[in-house]
């Protein structure tokens, strides 16, 4: 417990912050109390000023063939992430997506590398549409995806389920 003495009044203004090593402020909370000539109780309710907590990402993933038209699609679908500052109408979601040519699956850390990220601007969804027109599948290979997401901060989740395998959505 910390005291003060501080001269009566009303709405004393009382801000506390706290701050890293290198004095950059971390959190800060304010209250106003008035001030009688007794010893009053200030609670101070800290709240952090930098978001570095990364969106809770592990809804399920599905991913469907709906067919049709000329570019049928593959469509994934996910339950949306859960973040501590970011609402889900502004949460951003990207993917990786792999091309896979061997037997069984390949593993989280091959598909998450710079080369397979897709940034399509998913913003506030919980699906897209895949197509040999977003994304040149061929029949060669089967495809494997994982979907993150970003809160407004740029932390991204953690999550590395992988969806998959994917055919050509043209069906070879
Ligand atoms: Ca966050």
């Amino acid at each position: 417990m910390e005291q003060f003495v501080v001269p009566n009044g009303n709405r004393r203004h009382f801000l506390v912050e706290a701050n890293d090593a290198s004095g950059i402020a971390l959190y800060s909370g304010e209250n106003n109390v008035d001030l009688a000539g007794t010893p009053v109780s200030v609670q101070i309710i800290m709240t952090p000023l930098f978001d570095s907590l990364p969106p809770v990402f592990s809804g399920t993933k599905t991913a469907t063939y709906p067919g049709g038209g000329d570019f049928p699609p593959i469509h994934i679908a996910w339950e949306p992430a859960v973040d501590n500052f970011t609402p889900p109408e502004s949460m951003v979601y990207f993917y990786y997506i792999y091309p896979y040519d061997s037997e069984g699956s390949p593993t989280a850390a091959d598909i998450i590398q710079d080369e397979f990220r897709q940034e399509p601007s998913i913003v506030g969804e919980t699906s897209i549409y895949l197509t040999t027109y977003s994304y040149p599948f061929d029949c060669d290979h089967d495809y494997w995806v994982i979907i993150k997401a970003r809160d407004q901060e740029g932390n991204v989740s953690t999550n590395i389920d992988m969806i998959g395998p994917l055919g050509n959505p043209d069906g070879c």
